[in-house]
C-alpha cells in the first residue's frame, strides 16, 4: 500500500494511506538515501510503500524520491543535519518582533536554505496583537524589505485572528511547513487555522522572553478543504547547508542580481575594487541587515565549518 508520512515518533511512523487510513508503521531494515546524511531517515511528509501483516503490525519498506525537503543543522558544528520535512509546496517562516525575537540574521539564513532547496517561503509575522508602535514601525520595514527581493510577507495572531483568513487562502490545497523559533506561535496557528486545539501550546518564559520547545516531533494535520500544515519544533540556529564562498551570494536574489555587473567574476562583495554589490549596499540597494547576514554565512563557510 501507499501512503504519506504524517507524524515520527522516534521509532514508530504514522502513515495515512491512499484510501484514507491511519497505520502505525515500523521501519524495515536500513534505508540509505542517496546523498543524504541525515539522523532521521524517514521524515514527516515523505511518500511511503508498506504492508500490512496479519497481527495489525505494519512496515514501510520502500521510501519515494523526494521532491524538496528542508534541513536543519541543529548547530554550525554539529555534523548531523535533520530532515524538517519532505515534499513539500512551501515554509512558511514563523517570526515575531518579540516574545521571542527573530533577527534578520536568522531569517536570512532561513530563506538562504529554502533558496538552496528551491522551496517557495511565506513569511508570517505572528503575534501582532503585541507590537507596540515602534513594533509596527519595525514590522513594516521588514515587510517592505523582504517584498522588494520577492518574498510574501503576511501579519497575523493566533490569538486575536488578525489576518488568519488570508492566511488559510494561501495554505489551502498546499502542504505548508511551518518553521521557526520555539515560541512564535507555530503550533497556536495551526489551532486557529483548523479551528481546533489540537496541537500542544506552550509558554513563554519570564525571564527570557523564549519558547519552551513544546513541539518535539514534526506532524503533518490535515486542512478542511484540502492540503496539510506541517508543525515543527522550534529551530535555535540555522546552520546553512554546504556550499562554497562564490556559491552564497546565489541564494540572496538581490545580491546575485547585483553582483552580474562586478568587475571579477569571482569577487566575493569584500572589498574588491569596482563591486557592484558594494556599491548597492552603499546607494541602499541592498540592505545593510541583508549584507550583514550574507558576510555572516560567508564567515561559516570561510572557517571551514561544514567540511568534516
Ligand atoms: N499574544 C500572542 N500570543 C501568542 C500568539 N501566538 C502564540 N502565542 C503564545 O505564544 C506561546 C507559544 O506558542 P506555541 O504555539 O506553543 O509556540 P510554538 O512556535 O509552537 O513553540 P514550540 O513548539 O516550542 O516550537 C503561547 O503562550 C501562545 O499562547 C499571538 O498571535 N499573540
Ligand atoms: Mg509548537
Ligand atoms: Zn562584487
Amino acid at each position: 500500500m501507499k501512503g504519506i508520512v504524517i507524524k515520527n515518533t522516534g521509532n514508530t511512523y504514522l502513515v495515512r494511506s491512499d484510501d484514507g487510513q491511519d497505520v502505525i508503521c515500523r521501519a524495515k531494515g536500513n534505508f540509505r538515501l542517496k546523498g543524504i546524511r541525515s539522523t532521521s531517515p524517514i521524515v514527516v511528509g515523505d511518500r511511503v510503500i508498506f504492508e500490512k501483516n496479519s497481527d495489525e503490525t505494519a512496515f514501510i519498506t520502500e521510501i519515494e524520491d523526494r521532491k524538496n525537503y528542508i534541513i536543519r543543522r541543529a548547530s554550525n558544528l554539529s555534523k548531523h543535519s535533520h530532515i524538517l520535512a519532505a515534499n513539500i509546496d512551501q515554509a512558511a517562516l514563523c517570526i515575531t518582533v518579540r516574545d521571542p525575537e527573530t533577527t534578520t540574521i536568522f531569517i536570512d539564513r532561513f530563506l538562504v536554505t529554502a533558496e538552496a532547496y528551491r522551496v517557495p517561503v511565506l513569511l508570517v509575522f505572528n503575534k501582532v496583537d503585541l507590537c507596540d508602535e515602534d513594533d509596527l514601525e519595525y514590522l513594516e520595514g521588514l515587510v517592505h524589505l523582504y517584498s522588494v527581493i520577492g518574498y510574501s510577507s503576511i501579519c497575523v495572531s493566533a490569538i486575536t485572528g488578525e489576518g488568519l483568513s488570508d492566511l488559510r487562502k494561501l495554505t489551502r490545497g498546499k502542504i505548508t511547513l511551518l518553521a521557526g523559533h520555539s515560541g512564535v506561535g507555530k503550533s497556536s496557528l495551526v489551532n486557529s487555522l483548523i479551528n481546533k486545539p489540537l496541537q500542544k501550546v506552550g509558554k513563554i518564559s519570564d525571564y527570557h522572553h523564549k519558547g519552551t520547545h513544546t513541539t518535539t516531533f514534526s506532524e503533518m494535520i490535515e486542512i478542511d478543504g484540502g492540503g496539510f500544515l506541517i508543525d515543527t519544533p522550534g529551530i535555535k540556529g540555522f546552520g546553512t547547508v554546504d556550499m562554497t564562498t562564490q556559491e552564497v551570494s546565489h541564494y540572496f536574489p538581490e545580491i546575485f542580481r547585483f553582483a552580474q555587473q562586478c568587475r571579477f567574476y569571482n569577487c566575493l562583495h569584500l572589498n574588491e575594487p569596482d563591486c557592484a554589490v558594494l556599491n548597492a549596499v552603499e546607494n541602499h540597494f541592498i540592505s545593510e541587515s541583508r549584507y550583514q547576514s550574507y558576510l555572516n554565512i560567508l564567515e561559516d563557510v570561510n572557517e571551514g565549518k561544514y567540511r568534516t
